[in-house]
């Protein structure tokens, strides 16, 4: 075909100089004739929306969305709901409410899933995403993002959480939005990491980065050194040796404070992100449905891999949609360097300084 239509590329529409998320998806969906249209058309519900959300995050200084939401309202988190926040989660909601193969959606700004259609009989998908991550640094205009995680119901269920509470392994897809210096859409469908970059002369999202691979190893590690002394020692003695150059040489630090723009620079450039529990988050911070299933479906998809400290995220049983655990996620060298520690955190009780 590419022949006749004069595209020249292997299927990267070199001849036109585009390939849209769409074109990629449907291209991706030709590899598995079992699969309907069913998961383009949610996708770009997805697309739809962070599209946007982009719209409203590049003119945010600009309007009086900055800020608090006028309500004041807290999310069931404790975090003071931003007016992008509340735009963004309806945004979502609403593009992903019209698509039929979706019967329920969890989002960080809902305390319960939003039921939208029984999942009897045909395929049905369970949409999960945090709808602005890190929107604390809106109003000093730092990058945040969108994160989303995808999940087959089955036919039947004792209640939604059995049908939500799968493990990470089973997401059927997953991917953030960040809205940094371009507007970047990063996804997995389980076969490979693709990112596409929102061209705003044509409205789309275009392939620039096919194939993501995490390098072996990077030089950056991200994790906010404001918690250093309240880490538990195994951690803490990670960073140092990650500091002060005990696995080949000494690491530069990178901290954003928002996880899609940490998590990118790392599957971008290598290295290793942390977010370990501490005395007031013993837990840890991120919450595991959509923030860290997605991230770690992603890294393993690019050839890294993610830990809860001890344990691969991807194996975790969920107890709760809103459940919170500590986060080690990076390329195959640091992740190696890692796994004394990790076998210390296994047999040590967890002491918090
Ligand atoms: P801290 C943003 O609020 C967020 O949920 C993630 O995006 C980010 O990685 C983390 O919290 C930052 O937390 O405690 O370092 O400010």
């Amino acid at each position: 075909m590419n022949g006749q239509l004069g595209m020249t590329g292997k299927g990267t529409g070199e001849g036109y100089g585009v390939l849209t998320i769409q074109q990629h998806i449907l291209q991706e969906q030709q590899k598995f004739p079992e699969a309907s249209g069913e998961f383009s058309w949610l996708l770009s519900g997805i697309t739809l929306a962070t599209k946007q959300i982009q719209a409203k995050v590049r003119r945010a200084g600009l309007t009086d969305i900055l800020g608090a939401h006028e309500s004041g309202a807290e999310n069931l988190h404790g975090e003071v709901q931003q007016n992008l926040d509340v735009f963004a989660n309806h945004a979502i909601m609403r593009s992903l409410a019209v698509r039929d193969s979706v019967a329920t959606l969890v989002s960080e700004e809902n305390d319960r899933p939003v039921m939208l259609r029984h999942s009897t009989g045909q395929p049905r998908y369970a949409v999960i995403f945090d709808p602005l991550d890190g929107s604390s640094n809106i109003d000093v205009n730092v990058s945040v993002g969108t994160i989303f995680s995808i999940l087959r119901l089955p036919a039947t269920m004792d209640s939604i959480e059995d049908g939500l509470l799968q493990p990470g392994s089973a997401q059927v897809a997953a991917g953030y939005v960040l809205y940094g210096s371009s507007t970047v859409l990063v996804y997995t469908a389980g076969n490979g990491v693709h990112g596409f970059t929102l061209d705003p002369s044509i409205g789309a999202y275009v392939l620039s980065h096919e194939n993501i691979r995490m390098p072996e190893r990077g030089k950056y590690y991200s994790v906010n050194e404001a918690y250093r002394d309240a880490f538990p020692r195994p951690y803490r003695e990670y960073l140092e040796g990650l500091r002060k150059g005990e696995f080949g040489r000494p690491y530069a630090s990178r901290y954003i404070g928002s996880l899609v723009a940490d998590f990118h620079r790392t599957l971008l450039k290598g290295g290793v992100f942390l977010y370990p529990p501490t005395a007031e988050h013993r837990q840890g911070k991120l919450r595991l449905l959509y923030e860290v299933n997605p991230i770690a479906f992603l890294a393993q998809q690019a050839g890294g891999s993610a830990l809860d400290g001890t344990e691969p995220i991807l194996d975790l049983r969920p107890t709760g949609i809103h459940q919170r655990v500590p986060l080690v996620v990076g390329s195959p060298f640091e992740m190696q360097q890692f796994e004394p520690y990790r076998s210390r955190l296994r047999e040590e009780q967890m002491v918090f300084a």
